[in-house]
């Protein structure tokens, strides 16, 4: 059960963040909109949401999802992967443990992005992607075992992070996309896959009883209705254009 979350808004920097996206220029105004919204959301979920102020220094800072891993016993704070976005794990480790006694660090030459981390339950799914690195994910296994917790890796070829392209939306149900369909890490689980043109959908967000989806994508809206879950949709695309998901712009814990 989450009952809270921790948000950062976007700065006059935001439109100068690391992207592959092309899908042209990320308006700051509208990312703004799209960002009190999501809050808006977060809200109806139930939570209570801390909203940070932007820091102009980190233009992909509002991407909060990257720099901690909450579970209910532990709090972990990243070191991630990207040279330009390392120092965003400063500004948000003294917000983390103003919530939790525990703080855990990913320490290098481990390398760590929260969006490559997947809970189901008591199990973390690791992604070793460009921005995670074995020895970041073998930290944060032997942290999660040492309360109660566990965790593996799945090895990714394209995708930016493992949420990228997989949603667990309850008991045994995911959602992916692309190598994540028929990957073997997950082959004890019902996958619905994402048609190719929705792919950026496959990254919602189960928040207790409701999950969190992008506005516009049909395909993967029908099937998560037929799973009656309450849906939310939010607009996303100005941060879709800034590579980011809908996960990435909350820690929820
Ligand atoms: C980045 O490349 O790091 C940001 N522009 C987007 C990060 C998205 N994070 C996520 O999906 N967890």
């Amino acid at each position: 059960m989450f009952t809270r979350a921790t948000v950062r808004r976007p700065g006059g920097s935001f439109t100068d963040g690391l992207t592959s996206a092309n899908l042209g220029k990320s308006s700051l105004s509208r990312a703004l909109e799209q960002h009190d919204a999501y809050i808006a959301a977060l809200e109806q979920c139930g939570l209570d949401v801390t909203v940070l102020p932007a820091d102009e220094r980190y233009p992909d800072a509002t991407f909060i999802e990257d720099t901690a891993v909450l579970t209910p016993r532990v709090a972990i704070i990243t070191n991630p992967g990207a040279a330009s976005r390392n120092g965003e794990k400063s500004i948000t480790r003294p917000v983390v443990k103003e919530f939790y006694p525990e703080v855990a660090e990913i320490e290098p030459p481990g390398t760590l992005d929260g969006g490559d981390v997947l809970a189901v339950n008591n199990h973390l799914y690791i992604g070793l992607t460009a921005r995670t690195n074995k020895q970041g994910a073998a930290q944060l296994i032997e942290v999660l075992e040492m309360n109660g917790y566990s965790g593996s890796t799945v090895s990714l070829n394209s995708f930016l992070h493992l949420k990228t392209g997989v949603a667990w939306i309850g008991a045994q149900d995911l959602i992916a996309a692309g190598e994540l369909i028929d990957h073997p890490a997950f082959h004890a689980f019902n996958i619905t896959p994402v048609l190719p043109e929705e792919t950026y959908a496959a990254n919602c967000i189960r928040i207790n009883e409701h999950i969190l989806m992008p506005a516009g994508f049909p395909g993967v809206r029908d099937v998560l209705t037929r799973k009656s879950h309450p849906l939310i949709e939010v607009e996303m695309s100005e941060f879709q254009k800034m590579d980011g998901g809908l996960s990435c712009l909350s820690l929820r814990f």
